[in-house]
């Protein structure tokens, strides 16, 4: 609480005495820093996931899996964590591919979409019928940056920077499908899609099982139970295709097959083949290889969006600052303060008058009065010297959600009330011996001079404060609304000034 004269100021809220940095004298250096930091994590844009997914399906054994594992394959560190793909049915729980900084696998809940266990080895089959394939699925973040969208507005609102979601679903006749005419019931599709994936091997192209499941999808998207960003973009790409000489042919019987069946259903099919062969041994494609084909296959699927896509470049710092919402403005803020560190230097400088601390005050003109209106005579002279201690530190306050918040408590407030707090000590002082004033004081400067004299040069010492040093650098851009030129010469003073004081620090105590 500081004491006003006849008012009480709350400075709930401006002081925070939970750090444990905040007290000691050194370290100014290192808790700015940690103020800075906790800037840039909070201006660090959000990751979210875009609402349109891509799926890959595809039967069992058509190579889903593989294909995964040949797009994640620089993720070398990570490969105990992508997919297995063999001869056997290897998966049984759908995967969510996805970015993140760092790799993880998770299990995950679809009912609460919550994360049931970190995984640090990819789960067997059957490992993984031990969950409901209806319930759970596997969720695997790389830092694979195709699967960055930037700051795209397809289907989701929330804000941030999107990343797609690719979905390696269980083959549709592995057994683990669930049975259901819809295609968007068993996961062959999603609500919201940017692309589909369909993947079957070379020698499986004419299967009449794949056509049906396709011409279900088809349907689903020409009723509008699966919607396509930008129409239907459909990636086929047909694995074990060794002989390249075949590769043409291949491709047209295909395109001449699903576009036949894309005009039965009366659609428009936007489809790009991809013929390839990842060779026996998962590890067996060369690399040159298997980065065209991964380059193509990226290009293929976020072909839909790849005018969006170009956007891409987050927007920088200096453009997100100029943009802050008029409550996040720092000048009035900064004015404010200034304002006050001019009143506490005027206030002090009227502390003093003639030397005096209450000048023409003797105890001659209080003779013959009662305790309390000897009291009362002195208070009132001493104010009409001094003048009102009183200051409004509650609109000084940044909201929780502002990116510097950790910033001003911890440097900005810090260092205006290390310069506000022995002057308030001093006016608390001088109250005290103005309450307790003796009867028997005959030399009332004498009496003063004991008692506040000590606080008076406490607080006069303040100005030799190093802050009023930044405060003066800050006082010509206050008013330019250049507010990320604020920002960056507010922190960089700010890392400067706490340097200095802990240099300053150093060289007192060596
Ligand atoms: N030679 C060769 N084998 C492949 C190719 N694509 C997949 N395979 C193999 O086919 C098997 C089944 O693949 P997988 O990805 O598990 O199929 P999924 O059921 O669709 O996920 C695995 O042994 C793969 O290594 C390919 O292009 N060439
Ligand atoms: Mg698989």
């Amino acid at each position: 609480m500081l004491q006003c004269l006849g008012h009480e100021v709350s400075k709930k809220g401006l002081i925070m005495s939970s750090n444990p940095l905040k007290n000691s004298e050194q370290n100014h250096t290192e808790r700015v820093q940690l103020a800075i930091q906790a800037f840039n994590d909070k201006m660090a844009e959000k990751i979210v996931d875009e609402m349109a997914v891509i799926h890959i399906i595809g039967a069992f054994s058509a190579g889903k899996s593989r294909l995964v594992r040949e797009l994640l394959r620089p993720y070398k560190t990570a490969h105990s964590l992508l997919p297995i793909s063999s001869k056997e049915r290897q998966t049984a729980l759908p995967l969510e591919i996805t970015y993140a900084d760092t790799p993880h696998l998770f299990r995950i809940r679809i009912d609460t979409n919550t994360t049931e266990t970190e995984l640090f080895v990819f789960p067997s089959r059957e490992e993984q019928q031990h969950f409901d394939a209806s319930k759970h699925y596997l969720r695997l973040e790389l830092p694979e940056p195709a699967l960055l969208l930037g700051n795209v507005s397809l289907c989701s609102a929330e804000e941030g920077i999107k990343r797609a979601v690719l979905k390696d679903m269980p083959g549709w006749n592995s057994g683990d499908s669930l049975i259901s005419e819809n295609p968007l019931d068993n996961g062959l599709v999603g609500a919201n899609n940017i692309s589909l994936v369909y993947v079957t091997r070379a020698n499986g192209i004419d299967s009449q099982d794949d056509l049906t499941r396709l011409h279900a999808i088809f349907t689903a998207f020409e009723t509008g139970d699966a919607f396509f960003y930008n129409g239907f973009n459909l990636v086929i790409v047909i694995t074990c295709c060794d002989d390249e000489s075949e590769h043409d042919a291949i491709k047209q019987r295909v395109n001449e097959r699903l576009q036949h069946l894309a005009e039965k259903v009366d659609i428009e099919l936007q489809l790009t083949v991809l013929c390839v062969d990842f060779g026996k041994e998962p590890e067996d494609s060369s690399e040159l290889n298997h980065q065209d084909f991964a380059n193509d296959f990226w290009q293929a699927v976020f072909a839909p969006i790849a005018e969006q896509a170009q956007a891409i470049t987050a927007r920088d710092w200096a453009t997100r600052i100029q943009q802050w919402q008029a409550d996040w403005h720092l000048q009035d803020k900064l004015v404010q303060s200034l304002q006050i560190i001019k009143n506490v230097h005027a206030f002090i400088g009227q502390f003093k008058k003639q030397d005096q601390f209450i000048a023409n005050m003797n105890s001659t003109r209080l003779l013959g009065l009662s305790d309390q209106d000897r009291i009362e005579k002195v208070q009132a002279a001493w104010l009409k010297q001094v003048g009102q201690w009183q200051f409004d530190f509650e609109s000084l306050h940044l909201t929780d959600d502002h990116p510097l918040t950790q910033w001003w408590q911890d440097y900005w407030l810090t260092q205006l009330f290390e310069l506000i707090n022995p002057v308030d000590a001093l006016v608390q002082q001088m109250k005290l011996a103005i309450q307790q004033l003796p009867i028997e004081a005959t030399d009332l400067q004498q009496y003063f001079h004991e008692h506040v004299e000590d606080s008076y040069q406490k607080a006069l010492a303040q100005r030799q404060s190093y802050f009023h040093c930044v405060c003066d650098v800050m006082e010509p851009i206050l008013h330019d609304n250049n507010q990320a030129k604020l920002v960056a010469t507010l922190l960089s003073l700010s890392l400067l000034d706490a340097k200095y004081a802990d240099y300053y620090h150093s060289l007192k105590t060596a």
